[in-house]
């Protein structure tokens, strides 16, 4: 077992019972002319995660956590989209137009893709999901099951939008997820810190917030660390 020292309180994991699950790095939510910057986006803040991603997905696959990619897409023929989203923000280039980096939002577009600092690797599991939140109309549920896991360290963009989602989704159907803050990401800086405090208030009504060193302390081990994670977790 390993022990995270969170907010708000510590988050206790098994890793053979847990999986990492990286939301929509895509270079539709985190590139010039993708979805997210048509919508009127800086992307700025969303690159700023790419290398704890690194440091995160390189700890987990070291240590033989399973690995999920989402990635927000959808049918060329747009049959999975609601008109009411494609409706949304009465853009003049929206999801299933083409726009600089291919066809917005739909599967197979370069915008679609990932981007390249964290392409998937051999053994991950990537979950092309319609909507904001990962269970919504996917099997990641029965994923999930299928495979004994129970806990989730949550990140990915944007984070209250579709990690923010994920978390409480997961909390319904019954999963202990931790949210690695600086594995996240929001447009709107204090979208996210809004969130953390969203979560991990009422006792952790959605679950646990924690940085990425807090993590790589439970791992690590010693006692420095574990104590510096203790101060970086309490100062939130
Ligand atoms: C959004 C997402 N923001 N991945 N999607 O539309 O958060």
């Amino acid at each position: 077992m390993k022990t995270v020292h969170a907010r708000p309180y510590p988050y206790t994991f098994d890793p053979a019972h847990t999986a990492l699950v990286l939301i929509d790095m895509q270079r539709d939510f985190l590139e010039p002319g993708g979805f997210g910057a048509l919508l009127g986006n800086d992307v700025a803040p969303l690159r700023r995660i790419v290398p704890a991603c690194q440091r995160l997905l390189a700890l987990a696959r070291e240590h033989g956590l399973r690995v999920i990619h989402t990635q927000e897409a959808h049918d060329p023929l747009l049959a999975d989209c609601p008109p009411s989203k494609k409706a949304r923000g009465g853009l003049a280039c929206g999801i299933g137009d083409p726009g600089p980096l291919g066809r917005v939002l739909v599967a197979g577009e370069p915008g679609a893709g990932f981007v390249p600092e964290l392409l998937p690797q051999s053994g991950d599991t990537v979950l092309r999901k319609p909507g904001k939140g990962a269970f919504h109309a996917t099997a990641l549920d029965a994923i999930l099951h299928a495979q004994g896991i129970t806990h989730l360290l949550i990140g990915g963009v944007t984070t209250e939008v579709c990690v923010q989602t994920t978390m409480r989704e997961a909390y319904d159907r019954g999963y202990g997820c931790l949210l690695v803050q600086d594995w996240a990401a929001s447009y709107v800086p204090h979208f996210h810190d809004a969130v953390v405090e969203m979560v991990v208030a009422q006792g952790g009504i959605v679950g646990w917030a924690a940085p990425l060193a807090a993590v790589e302390a439970a791992w690590a081990g010693s006692a420095f660390a574990q104590a510096a994670a203790a101060a970086a977790a309490a100062k939130g």
